[in-house]
């Protein structure tokens, strides 16, 4: 990580310039080594899925209490659902954010370990309620997931990964949690040191992308040095993190960002955002002779290219006791975030072991 004092912008449109790739590939290596997350622009879609989002997303959050707590996310064991302000914690602090969270698709019945719970099923609003809302979002998360897989093979060759080694360890019907946010703002009369919209952490995932759905200056980065950079708002793009799965699969050649979104001022209007992750296979451990055979090619890559690594495998892909797969691990940070839930769905989790991080 360095001492990177703005968020850099990746411009995907340079990808139809066959003579700027070495550049778009050399800029890429820099933004995932050294920060861990960055503006992405020129994409492969239209504003107006941008803005249908927003209208879509404001109309949710809209909605009567009694309507949006329907689709309460205790209701399923999967974490898929509405979180009223005041349910979720960060390093143990309550976060004062609401939010909606859902998966498409689902990659598979469940038969199998507790995390497989994870696919679904979500709760979308009900149709006669809000009648845009299911269509516009599966083709949100469809247009942002082309984009991930995007920005995951730039990736790959930037850190010289052959990109399908990387790609094997995906699920092939891989699953995109959406996540959108409103941090309400807070009474003109509250205490700010007492307010946290959303406490400093990595997310799980292998990589987030987030669009800032309004145009508060919220968001930022930590660098090197502990100074948090800001991140505001850039129309048309998303904003593109480097998870822990991001970082642990490339042995540490991307660095996942500690990012935060700081309290907005007393007496401002709410702050929407709309994230969507995506993770390495769930079923996945170093303890399948496959997996570690992948896991030796992509550490041969990375340390015959440009980056040196400290050629251990990061702690978060080894298994710890019961948390076996990375899936057992995605579960077990759920569980730290919503203890009511865990105690009603996962209560066999009820020692999780802390790792302070987040995600959709
Ligand atoms: O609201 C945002 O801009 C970021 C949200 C975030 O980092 C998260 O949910 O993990
Ligand atoms: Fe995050």
């Amino acid at each position: 990580m360095s001492d990177f004092t703005t968020i850099p912008t990746l411009d995907l449109s340079l990808l139809k310039d066959p003579g700027a790739r070495k550049t778009l590939i050399l800029h890429m290596l820099h933004i995932v080594r050294d920060v861990g997350m960055c503006y992405v622009t020129g994409l492969p879609f239209g504003p107006e899925v941008f803005d249908k989002a927003k209208v879509e997303c404001e109309a949710f959050f809209n909605l009567p209490t009694e309507e949006k707590t329907k689709l309460d996310i205790a209701n399923v064991p999967g974490f898929l659902g509405y979180t009223a302000v005041g349910t979720e914690y960060t390093n143990n602090k309550i976060d004062t954010r609401e939010h909606l969270t859902v998966a498409h698709p689902i990659p598979g019945e469940i038969v199998g370990p507790a995390y497989q719970n994870l696919w679904g099923p979500s709760q979308w609003p009900d149709s006669s309620v809000l009648s845009d809302f299911t269509p516009s979002f599966k083709n949100y998360m469809e247009e942002v997931a082309r984009v991930e897989k995007m920005l995951r093979g730039l990736m790959a060759e930037a850190i010289g990964v052959n990109p399908a080694t990387l790609n094997s360890l995906f699920d092939h019907n891989q699953q995109y949690r959406m996540r959108m946010i409103k941090y309400p703002g807070p009474p003109a009369t509250a205490s700010a040191e007492d307010l946290q919209a959303l406490g400093p952490h990595q997310d799980h995932t292998f990589t987030t992308l987030i669009n800032q759905v309004t145009d508060h200056v919220a968001l930022q980065a930590c660098n090197g040095k502990g100074q948090w950079i800001d991140c505001p708002p850039k129309p048309g793009s998303l904003v593109f993190v480097v998870g822990k799965s991001g970082q642990a699969a490339t042995y540490g050649a991307c660095s996942a960002a500690v990012h935060r979104v700081v309290a907005l001022a007393p007496g401002s209007t709410a702050r929407y955002s709309i994230s969507v992750g995506t993770n390495l296979r769930y079923d996945l451990s170093v303890l399948s002779p496959s997996t570690k055979q992948t896991f030796d090619a992509i550490q041969r890559d990375v340390n015959a290219g440009r980056i040196g690594t400290e050629g251990h495998l990061d702690e978060y892909l080894n298994p710890l006791g019961s948390l076996d797969t990375l899936g057992m691990k995605v579960l077990n940070n759920y569980c730290l975030s919503y203890p009511d839930i865990m105690k009603r769905w996962h209560p066999e989790m009820a020692r999780p072991i802390a790792s302070g991080v987040s995600g959709p």
